[in-house]
């Protein structure tokens, strides 16, 4: 199986974090940002990620972590979920891409390897939120508003193994989460968030972005 990514894509880590819980192997490759003729080649869309597995291409991260999950061996994502697990990241969510798409243009990627994949995304992106530079310029009150919602994300952290104690869904999208938020510098993880997202990291097989952060 090959699984079509950009490593900063959140949804693309979703997809990567099941085989890693699942123990099952996939081969990751990495698409240009400007690339659309390989995912509509395979999908009719530009859109990561994509599952390639036996002549077939799956777009849709739950859908791919649902069919890897039914794939051999024991489901893994058994647990209940949280409803408040999905609101904390919901309400977290246009903060966290403010913060982490400027630094995302501007960071060793292998989709942004050329210029012009670079130059794809900025544009792509600002039109989205506006001007990178304006983003930036906000990060004091940015971190200042992730900071405090990660103390109200660390009573919900029951497991450094999973969020509500036994693997759910839940980890999937909070992983995610917590990985795009690991390119942003500065960000004060309380102890079990901490705990949390490097667990998860070395059991999905999908590394933070600590050692880029800017
Ligand atoms: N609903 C899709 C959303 C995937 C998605 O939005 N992927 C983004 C990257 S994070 C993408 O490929 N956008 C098109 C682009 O970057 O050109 C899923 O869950 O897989």
């Amino acid at each position: 199986m090959k699984l079509h990514v950009y490593d900063h894509c959140p949804f693309c880590v979703k997809a990567r974090a099941i085989f890693g819980l699942k123990g099952l192997p996939v081969e990751l490759v990495v698409m240009a940002n400007d690339d659309a003729a390989t995912p509509e080649r395979m999908i009719g869309r530009k859109m990561a990620p994509i599952l390639e597995n036996e002549g077939q291409y799956t777009p849709e991260s739950m859908d791919i972590v649902h069919m890897v999950d039914a794939m051999e061996g024991p489901r893994v994502l058994t647990g209940s979920t949280d409803p408040a697990v999905t609101r904390w990241i919901e309400e977290g969510s246009a903060t966290l891409y403010r913060l982490a798409m400027p630094r995302w243009a501007a960071a060793p990627l292998a989709e942004f390897a050329t210029p012009e994949a670079r130059a794809y995304f900025t544009d792509n992106k600002e039109r989205a939120i506006g001007p990178f530079a304006e983003r930036m310029a906000e990060t004091p009150e940015l971190l200042a508003s992730t900071n405090d919602s990660l103390l109200r994300l660390e009573p919900l952290v029951r497991s450094p193994d999973a969020v509500n104690g036994e693997l759910s869904e839940d980890d999937i999208h909070l992983f995610a989460h917590l990985r795009a938020m690991s390119i942003v510098r500065g960000v004060s993880y309380p102890t079990a968030v901490d705990a949390y997202r490097r667990r998860m990291s070395e059991r999905t097989g999908v590394p933070l972005h600590d050692d880029i952060a800017a």
